[in-house]
């Protein structure tokens, strides 16, 4: 054990204890309202396309159940939450006419974060684009992106009066990859060359967007993307071959987003890769790059796990090949590999590489099948070593300059897991599925007492 083991560590005054969330992953309630159809109502219905053949139909229920979370979230002493606004809900058709019921909703919701204490942070697009959209080429057309700078002009009006801090984009690289390359995630595409140009239009929609907000004049107002940040580590850090595959693979998954949106545009290396693979990026009109690199007040960081990268050709056209990590680390339920030291050394390089810039966590956790037991609660203390372990590795970066405000833990409450429906386990709050019934986890406890006191207690000490 080091002293940083056996002592309370506190953290900054001000840091943000947060929770995370999205609006199709808990709200459940697609029919109300007024609410337009999103690409995921549409894929949830193709069969296989999610396991059991779930939906996010009705999800955890918090359209109609906003104030009991609310509640619990001030239950587990947070200051901050991260949620979605729903695009279907504001504008049903994408482009056009306002729904003001789906406004209402929001300005409850909040309203009701704010009486708690607890700092909204909304994210205008997590996943659920209005299907009227994708049917005129989805992000694939540059149309896309200026109906999303509409779409955000207009919650920049309804809510910036109580809303300082906005996540324009939620993980370019998996829209990408997942929605449009593998096919996995709505609309269920399989084009490589649709992949790269929804990369680079919900990049351009994050530009316009913030251009925006900077046009209205919204001094103190942040905007940055919550990117899906995997660090790579080379299979045999001793063959120069592994070692350059995996500066290629990081330029895929991390550069590719990263450079441009703070000013350095797309990197070289990843942009010969690309062309390669495609052909020419014609996608990319003059001026795109100036309109991307607008501004980003935070870099909001998605970490769950990292990518071991070999020489060679893997499933893709690149050359490089993603092995499937090593023996002896331990892993989540989902067969993650957890490595927090990772998250440490993500954070010290992206403060390296884009300085002065502050970070956000904008998600991490971990799925663990922990049910109520006898006693009716979810002793839950893998999740609890998880975050703890996490945390030490956001408190060492800190402690060693870098300028993280805050961390928002993913989830707040087990809920719809995407392809994979509702198998996976990511809450701090257990959710009955036949009842709805909420269980705060032994986690979700744990949480509590560190976001209440600000510092993490002594390894091994019984704070329940
Ligand atoms: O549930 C997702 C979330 O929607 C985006 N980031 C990763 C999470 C866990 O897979």
């Amino acid at each position: 054990m080091t002293t940083d083991d056996t002592e309370f560590l506190r953290f900054p005054d001000g840091f943000r204890w947060g929770t995370s969330t999205s609006a199709y992953q808990v709200e459940g309630a697609v029919g109300a309202d007024g609410r337009g159809e999103s690409v995921w109502d549409r894929f949830c219905r193709v069969p296989g396309a999610v396991e059991n053949g779930d939906t996010g139909d009705v999800a955890c229920d918090q359209y109609r159940r906003g104030t009991e979370d609310i509640a619990l979230m001030a239950g587990l002493g947070t200051n901050a939450h991260r949620f979605s606004l729903a695009w279907p809900r504001i504008i049903p058709e994408g482009g056009g006419r306002v729904e003001k019921r789906g406004l209402d909703h929001y300005d409850r919701f909040i309203d009701g974060l704010l009486e708690q204490g607890i700092s909204p942070l909304a994210t205008l697009y997590h996943w659920d684009l209005p299907v009227a959209l994708q049917d005129s080429g989805g992000w694939r057309n540059r149309d896309t992106a200026e109906r999303f700078a509409e779409y955000a002009v207009v919650c920049f009006d309804a809510f910036g009066d109580r809303v300082r801090d906005w996540v324009t984009i939620n993980e370019p690289w998996i829209v990408g990859l997942l929605g449009h390359q593998l096919g996995l995630h709505a609309p269920g595409e399989k084009d490589l060359k649709a992949s790269v140009t929804v990369m680079h239009h919900l990049l351009l929609a994050h530009g316009l967007a913030v251009g925006a907000l900077r046009t209205a004049g919204r001094e103190d107002a942040r905007a940055g993307i919550a990117y899906s940040l995997f660090p790579n580590t080379p299979d045999d850090p001793s063959d120069p071959a592994d070692v350059a595959a995996t500066a290629a693979s990081d330029g895929y998954v991390n550069r590719w987003f990263l450079d441009p949106v703070h000013g350095h545009g797309y990197p070289q290396d990843m942009r010969e890769h690309w062309e390669q693979a495609v052909g020419e990026l014609d996608f990319i009109h003059d001026g795109d790059l100036g309109t991307i690199a607008a501004g980003s007040d935070f870099i909001g960081v998605n970490f769950y796990s990292r990518r071991i990268i070999s020489a060679g050709r893997g499933d893709g056209p690149w050359p490089w090949k993603v092995e499937k990590g090593r023996p002896d680390v331990p892993r989540t339920d989902l067969g993650w590999e957890i490595v927090p030291d990772d998250l440490a050394a993500l954070l010290m390089r992206l403060h390296e590489d884009y300085p002065g810039v502050p970070l956000l966590i904008t998600e991490n956790g971990a799925v663990y099948g922990d049910e109520p037991g006898a006693d009716g609660a979810v002793h839950d203390h893998r999740r609890i070593a998880f975050v703890d372990a996490h945390l030490r590795a956001v408190h060492r970066a800190i402690g060693a300059g870098a300028p993280v405000e805050g961390y928002y833990h993913w989830s707040l409450i087990d809920n719809f897991e995407w392809a994979m429906g509702y198998r996976p386990r990511f809450g701090l709050v257990h959710v009955d599925r036949r009842t709805q019934r909420r269980t705060v986890k032994d986690s979700g406890r744990w949480y509590a007492g560190v976001a209440r006191s600000g510092a993490l207690p002594p390894i091994g000490e019984d704070v329940l």
